[in-house]
């Protein structure tokens, strides 16, 4: 999608610090870690936000799970993590384009600010 920040990142047009790509999703370093370890999992699909998944493209949200707990393994996050979707503006997101924070690394705090 045209003007899609994280359309251009999976396109390859902007760079990104990548830590796994396949044909349905990327996964990458976010720009301003919040924990020791902060990647971002988007689908290559452009989906505007959780608001918008329905019955045609829920299946992405189970694959992104999958790959999360695949990245966990990998990455030897034995003491946990936390995935994070934030949906519109009064849920903090800032980028049109469905992602999900994966968090690790440290103690995070319950409820977010
Ligand atoms: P959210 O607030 O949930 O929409 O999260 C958007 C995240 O995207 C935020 O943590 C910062 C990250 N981000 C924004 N621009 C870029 C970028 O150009 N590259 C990378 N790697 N991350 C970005």
């Amino acid at each position: 999608m045209e003007d899609c920040l994280f359309c251009k990142i999976a396109a390859g047009e902007i760079p990104s610090k990548k830590l796994y790509e396949d044909d349905k999703v990327l996964v990458f370093h976010d720009i301003d870690p919040q924990a020791p370890f902060h990647i971002l999992i988007i689908p290559k699909e452009h989906i505007q936000s959780a608001a918008c998944i329905n019955s045609e493209n829920s299946g992405i949200v189970a694959y992104i799970f999958e790959i999360a707990a695949k990245i966990a393994k990998e990455q030897k996050l034995e003491n946990g993590f936390r995935l994070v979707n934030n949906c519109g503006e009064q849920g903090g997101q800032t980028v049109n384009h469905l992602h999900f924070h994966m968090l690790a690394g440290r103690n995070l705090g319950w409820p977010p600010g």
